[in-house]
């Protein structure tokens, strides 16, 4: 079985090869390609320099291609990707709305990859954190409405917009006027609620990918979801306040104990204790922390969560591996039958 990862050199391409590194997906090659610029730059894979190519025009010789280099290059090569016999886990919103692309998240619709034409959609980070935590409750108790509000990193724009956040601190602690680039205004000190551009409706389109993307996840095109995408100046992890109205009313205690038990969450839920989640505990982990669960106030039988998940993790690199480790447990990746 060969990988490749397209984006190799970016935020996510890093953290695609971490995880790689330590998965149990059962593979004998990683190809890495990325722009001209980067071609024969050297990284490291399990203890060996790995070469990083030019992303060629036409087909890969690889069996399982994990895309990270942005919409635009989805969309223009994974055509040919899927002809030349390749898997495509695409982290991009390319194909994400297409209804023969299965969007995944596996612990909570993994089935649906195995429905693929050769393209799998990897959600929205905001979302994937989102809904493995909602995802439970609407199981068992049917969420009617959700409404969340986003404290989202800077890696969220990749690796430019972690070091955007670090050079205009050290601007602006030194006296220095920071003007923007990757982001709408200066991002230290600063929050800003605008990401990606406004719709005619007046949401953003993150805001709305998380509506839409929640609802095709979910399998529930009833679900009322209105959100609020804020970009705040950590460099990873997404935080979201999320409030759930329920058809079946749940306490807290009910909550805890189902979320306690669901795979990709951890529940860290001691206010007394200070324990509640944060992008300082959360970053770096595979599972979505998620705490501060209270009954709602606005909703009767509803509830209020707070949930802070590694976005390059949960939200991009580590759910395109656990997509591809999961279909190899279902038997249903096999390498290519005839090579490129
Ligand atoms: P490169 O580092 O050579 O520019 P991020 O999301 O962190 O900004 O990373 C974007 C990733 O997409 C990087 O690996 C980047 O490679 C890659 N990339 C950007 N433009 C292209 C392109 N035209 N062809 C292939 N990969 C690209
Ligand atoms: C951000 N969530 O934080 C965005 C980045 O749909 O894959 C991911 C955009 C996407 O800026």
């Amino acid at each position: 079985m060969k990988v490749a990862i397209v984006g190799a050199t970016g935020a996510v391409g890093h953290e695609l090869m971490k995880v790689l590194e330590n998965s149990t997906l059962d593979f004998s090659e990683l190809q890495l390609y990325a722009s001209p610029r980067s071609a024969g730059l050297k990284l490291p894979f399990r203890g060996q320099e790995l070469t990083v190519q030019a992303t060629p025009e036409g087909a890969i010789d690889a069996d399982v291609i994990l895309a990270s280099a942005g919409g635009s290059i989805s969309k223009a090569l994974a055509p040919a990707w899927v002809a030349g016999g390749a898997l495509v886990i695409d982290n991009s919103s390319a194909f994400r709305y297409d209804a023969d692309v299965p969007l995944v998240v596996p612990e909570v619709n993994g089935q649906a990859a195995l429905g693929h034409k050769g393209i799998i959609a990897n959600p929205n980070c905001t979302t994937a954190i989102a809904v493995v935590a909602v995802a439970p409750l609407h199981r068992k108790y049917g969420v009617k409405r959700m409404i969340v509000s986003t404290y989202q990193a800077t890696s969220g724009a990749g690796q430019k917009g972690m070091e955007e956040l670090l050079e205009q601190t050290h601007m602006q602690l030194h006296g220095k006027e920071a003007t923007a680039s990757v982001f709408a205004h200066p991002i230290p000190f600063n929050v800003i609620p605008h990401i990606d551009a406004f719709q005619d409706n007046g949401y953003t389109k993150e805001e709305m990918k998380v509506a839409w993307e929640t609802r095709k996840i979910l399998g529930d095109e009833n679900l009322i979801i209105s959100c609020t995408a804020v970009r705040i100046p950590t460099l990873r992890t997404h935080s979201e306040a999320i409030t759930l109205e329920l058809e079946r009313p749940a306490t807290p205690d009910e909550a805890r104990e189902l979320l306690r038990h669901t795979a990709g969450v951890e529940v860290r839920d001691d206010p007394e204790a200070k324990l509640y989640p944060m992008p300082l505990t959360a970053s770096g982990k595979y599972d979505v922390e998620v705490g501060r669960i209270r009954a709602s106030l606005a909703f009767e039988g509803g509830l209020e969560l707070f949930v802070a998940g590694d976005q390059l993790l949960k939200g991009a690199a580590l759910n395109a591996v656990q997509i591809a480790e999961y279909l190899q447990a279902q038997g249903a990746l096999k390498p290519r039958a005839g090579a490129v």
